[in-house]
C-alpha cells in the first residue's frame, strides 16, 4: 500500500516490487487506487470521468470493448470500462473530492500504472494511494487438461477489425424530479467553461451533434428546426399579414447557435438583423461544429454583437425594431434577466408601433411556474389581449412540450389577421420542415389544462 501523497520515488519502489511480484506469474494485475483531494467538479462530471477512464485504458495499451457510466442524483458517478484485458472501474464522492478506482488488467501488453498516472492528472488528485495485487497466481491455479470451454461469439467482435467500442454514456437535462436523456458517443467535441456558463458540443447517437449549455440541451442537429422555425416564422408572418410588408429591422437576443438568424434571413424583404449574444464561445462552438445551424453569420444583413442583451435593450432607442426575438436559455445564469418585467418594458419601448415580440416560454409541464409567470409578466407589459401563447414539439427538451410567447404592440391578432396563403407559399418556397400555414393557427390552440394554467 502506498501512503497517501506517495510521490515519484515511492511509486518507483512500488513498481519494482510489482515486477518482483509479477515474476511469481499471475493471470492479472489489480491496482486498488484511492484518489484524494480531486477536483470536486470533475468528480461529478460523468462526461469527463467516462472519457478519462476510456483514455486511461487506451493509453495503457488496452482494447476497449465498452463503457457504461451512471451519474447519480444529487451527485456521484459510477462506471466501468470493459477492456479485452479485464476492466477499469470507478466510484466517486464529489463532496469528498474522492474517487475509488480499480485498475485490473491481464497480460503483458497492458500497464495499469500508465492508467493510474493518466487518471491522477485527469482528476487533479494531489493525494493518492495504491495497492497492487496479483490476481490468479498461477502457482495455485491448475489448468484442466481436457476441459472444453465453448467459445463465445461476441456481438461487437469482428475477426478482421477486432472489437467495436460500445460506450453507454448519456447526457441528462433534468430537474429534481424529471429528466430527458440522450445517449451520446462519448466524444466531446467542444467543452469550455467561462464566466457565464459551460458550453459543450456532444455527439449524440440519434440526434446528431448537440449544443449543451451547463447541463441543458439547447439544440440538436436532428430537431433544431422545430424550435428555430417556430420562434421565427409565426411572428414574422403575423407581422407581415397585418402590416403588408416584411419585418425589416429585427433584433435577436441570445440565439448564439445561429439557428434563429438563419430563419430570419430567409425573408428577402429583411434589411437588417442585429443579434446580441452574451457568450462568444457559443458562436465559436457552433460555427465550428454546427455549420448548418450557424450558416448565416457571414450574411451582410447580420450584425453580430457580443454583449449583454439586457443592457442592449435598455439602451436601445425607442421605436427601433419591427420584431424582437428573445432566444435565450433557461432562467438560470445569464438568461435570468430575460424573464423580468424591466426587460420586457424595454423591449416594448424599442419596438415600432406595429412591432411584435416573441420569446421562448419554457415548458408548461417541466417549468410550469416559469411558464405561467412569464405569460403574466408579458400580459402586464403588453396587455392581456395582446399576448398569445404557442406550443410546439421540442423532442429534445425535457417533457417534449415547449412554449413560445408572442406579444404584439400593434392592434392586430396573429390568427384572425393571418394571411394563410402567403404564409403557405413562403413555407413551400423556403422548404420549411416544421412551420406551415395550418400549423400557424394550430400552434395557438391550447390544451384545456394549459388554458386553465394561464387563466388561473
Ligand atoms: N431548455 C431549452 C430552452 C431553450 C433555449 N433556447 C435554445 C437556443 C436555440 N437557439
Amino acid at each position: 500500500m502506498l501512503p497517501p501523497g506517495a510521490q515519484g520515488p515511492i511509486l518507483t519502489a512500488a513498481k519494482n516490487n510489482l515486477k518482483k511480484g509479477r515474476e511469481m506469474k499471475a493471470l492479472g494485475r489489480h491496482i486498488l487506487v484511492e484518489f484524494l483531494n480531486c477536483n470536486h467538479d470533475i468528480m461529478n462530471d460523468v462526461t469527463v470521468i467516462e472519457s478519462s477512464m476510456v483514455e486511461a485504458a487506451q493509453i495503457a495499451g488496452a482494447t476497449v470493448i465498452n463503457s457504461t457510466f451512471h451519474h447519480f442524483s444529487p451527485y456521484g458517478v459510477s462506471g466501468v470500462v470493459v477492456i479485452q484485458e479485464s476492466h477499469l472501474a470507478i466510484h466517486t464522492w464529489p463532496e469528498y473530492g474522492y474517487a475509488a478506482v480499480d485498475l485490473f488488467t491481464c497480460g503483458d501488453s497492458v500497464d495499469p500504472w500508465v492508467s493510474f498516472e493518466h487518471l491522477k492528472k485527469a482528476f487533479q488528485s494531489s493525494r493518492y494511494s495504491a495497492l497492487e495485487m496479483n490476481r490468479g497466481s498461477t502457482h495455485i491455479l491448475k489448468k484442466g487438461n481436457n476441459v472444453q470451454v465453448k467459445p463465445n461469439n461476441a456481438e461487437n467482435y469482428d475477426p478482421k477489425q477486432g472489437y467495436k467500442i460500445n460506450r453507454n454514456v448519456w447526457f441528462t437535462d433534468k430537474d429534481e424530479n424529471q429528466a430527458l436523456s440522450l445517449r451520446y458517443t462519448g466524444d466531446v467535441l467542444f467543452d469550455e467553461r467561462n464566466e457565464f456558463q459551460r458550453v459543450r458540443i456532444l455527439d449524440s447517437i440519434s440526434y446528431g451533434k448537440m449544443l449543451a449549455i451547463d447541463d441543458m440541451v439547447m439544440c440538436t442537429e436532428r430537431d433544431e428546426y422545430h424550435y428555430h422555425e417556430m420562434i421565427t416564422h409565426p411572428a414574422m408572418q403575423a407581422y407581415e399579414s397585418a402590416s403588408g410588408v416584411t419585418a425589416k429591422n429585427v433584433l435577436v437576443i441570445g440565439g448564439g447557435d445561429g439557428g434563429t438568424i438563419r430563419e430570419v434571413c430567409k425573408y428577402a424583404g429583411l434589411e437588417k438583423v442585429t443579434m446580441v449574444e452574451i457568450d462568444e464561445a457559443v458562436v465559436r462552438a457552433c460555427k465550428q461544429h454546427l455549420p448548418a445551424i450557424a450558416s448565416q453569420f457571414n450574411n451582410p444583413k447580420v450584425n453580430l454583437i457580443i454583449g449583454d442583451g439586457i443592457k442592449f435593450v435598455k439602451e436601445a432607442p425607442a421605436d427601433a425594431y419591427d420584431l424582437i426575438i428573445v432566444d435565450g436559455s433557461d432562467p438560470a445564469g445569464p438568461a435570468e434577466g430575460l424573464f423580468t418585467k424591466d426587460f420586457y418594458n424595454n423591449c416594448k419601448r424599442a419596438l415600432k408601433t406595429n412591432g411584435v415580440l416573441v420569446t421562448q416560454g419554457e415548458s408548461p409541464m417541466f417549468h410550469s411556474e416559469t411558464f405561467v409567470e412569464l405569460n403574466k409578466c408579458l400580459k402586464n407589459v403588453f396587455s392581456a389581449s395582446q399576448v398569445h401563447t404557442m406550443l410546439f414539439h421540442a423532442t429534445t427538451y425535457p417533457s417534449g412540450m415547449w412554449s413560445l410567447q408572442m406579444a404584439i404592440k400593434g392592434q392586430y391578432h396573429p390568427v384572425k389577421d393571418f394571411k394563410k396563403d402567403a404564409a403557405g407559399q413562403f413555407a413551400k418556397t423556403k422548404d420549411l420542415k416544421y412551420y406551415n400555414e395550418e400549423l400557424h393557427s394550430a400552434a395557438f390552440a391550447l390544451p384545456t389544462f394549459v388554458q386553465k394554467m394561464l387563466n388561473s
